[in-house]
């Protein structure tokens, strides 16, 4: 009986000591001492050496121990839930006292700006703004423009196509031609947006670019009505003082037609680094819309006539904000971009 009491006591030692010890998994511990194949089974199944009287006490005895184990183990597992909690909350801490995190804000692009700006100083004239897929029909982007057929801008080597009949939009006018099919003068619009044209990148040139074009259709629009829009836009986006100057120019949609330049207004025509000495800056193409044009759409070139006007956007804020390489707009770094 003795012999038993040791080692019921012995376990009860062990047990203690190993509980007291661990820290992570009290399951392994309560397996190996109460656990049906445990220490404590083991020797109560030793019992059956004993004599009747003996027993009780014997299982009073290892009653206990298994009590004391169960306790222990209890007692420990709330201690670990405890500390396990206390750990958390240091860990989550929140110091009300620490800085900020600084995150970055954006900022509009630069093209977005100035183009904006323009379609500003256009609503304010009384037009409106028309958009147009980018992927396009050829005949809107050249047929209904009176482009021929052998027109070096059909080139596969200038045009990207899509088929032999789709492709991408190289200028904005195809969404002049959609109002007009759509829409009996009066018409005033712009249609600002992307463009594409199969050009290799350099400072000057890109696939992808901008551009905003302007078409009033009424009765009586003379080149006088041209001249005066595009005299008003050039003081608004270059300065009161700008001049503007009409040379000629030939575009298959436009009869007469035009390049536009304006006055430089870094030197107001005295010649510089900006102007390349010119005193003048190529700015738009414009023209009087071309019979041919108006008829193909449904307008009656005899009751109505129209003038249209186009320039690149990248041009533009180029210009403004001394921009010296195209690639800088497409690169999105907002060490640049932030600057505008
Ligand atoms: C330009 C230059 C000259 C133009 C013509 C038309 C339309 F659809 F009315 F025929 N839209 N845009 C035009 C005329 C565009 O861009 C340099």
């Amino acid at each position: 009986m003795n012999d038993i009491k040791e080692r019921l006591q012995n376990i009860l030692g062990e047990a203690l000591e190993q509980i007291k010890a661990e820290t992570q998994d009290l399951e392994q511990i309560r397996v190996k001492y109460l656990g049906k194949k445990g220490d404590l089974t083991r020797v109560l199944r030793g019992m059956g050496s004993l004599s009747a009287e003996e027993r009780p006490a014997v299982g009073q005895y290892a009653n206990n121990v298994r009590a004391d184990i169960e306790a222990a183990l209890e007692k420990k597992k709330q201690q670990l839930k405890e500390y396990q909690l206390q750990k958390k909350l240091a860990e989550e801490k929140l110091d009300v006292t620490m800085p900020g995190e600084k995150f970055e804000i954006g900022h509009r692009h630069p093209l977005t700006l100035v183009r904006r700006e323009l379609e500003d100083i256009f609503l304010g004239l009384g037009f409106s703004i028309a958009e147009g897929p980018e992927v396009e029909y050829d005949y809107y982007n050249f047929q209904a423009l009176n482009i021929p057929p052998n027109h070096p801008a059909r080139d596969t080597q200038d045009t990207f196509y899509i088929t032999d009949k789709i492709l991408l939009r190289s200028q904005t006018s195809p969404v002049q031609a959609r109002v007009m099919e759509k829409q009996q003068p009066p018409i005033r619009i712009i249609s600002p947006g992307r463009v594409y044209r199969s050009d290799d990148v350099d400072a000057t040139h890109s696939p992808l670019f901008h551009q905003l074009e302007g078409l009033v259709v009424d009765t009586g629009i003379t080149m006088g009505d041209l001249k005066g829009i595009l005299e008003l836009f050039a003081k608004t986006t270059f300065g009161e003082e700008t001049k503007v100057r009409f040379r000629p120019h030939h575009f298959p949609f436009t009869e007469p037609s035009a390049e536009v330049d304006y006055s430089c207004f870094a030197c107001h025509g005295k010649g510089c680094r900006l102007c390349k000495g010119e005193g003048w800056i190529e700015i738009l193409g414009a023209g009087m819309v071309h019979p041919k044009v108006l008829s193909g759409c449904g307008i009656d070139p005899e009751v109505y006539s129209g003038f249209a006007f186009g320039f690149g956007i990248e041009r533009i804020a180029m210009l403004k904000y001394h921009i010296d390489d195209m690639r800088l707009l497409y690169e999105d770094d907002m060490r640049f971009i932030g600057q505008f």
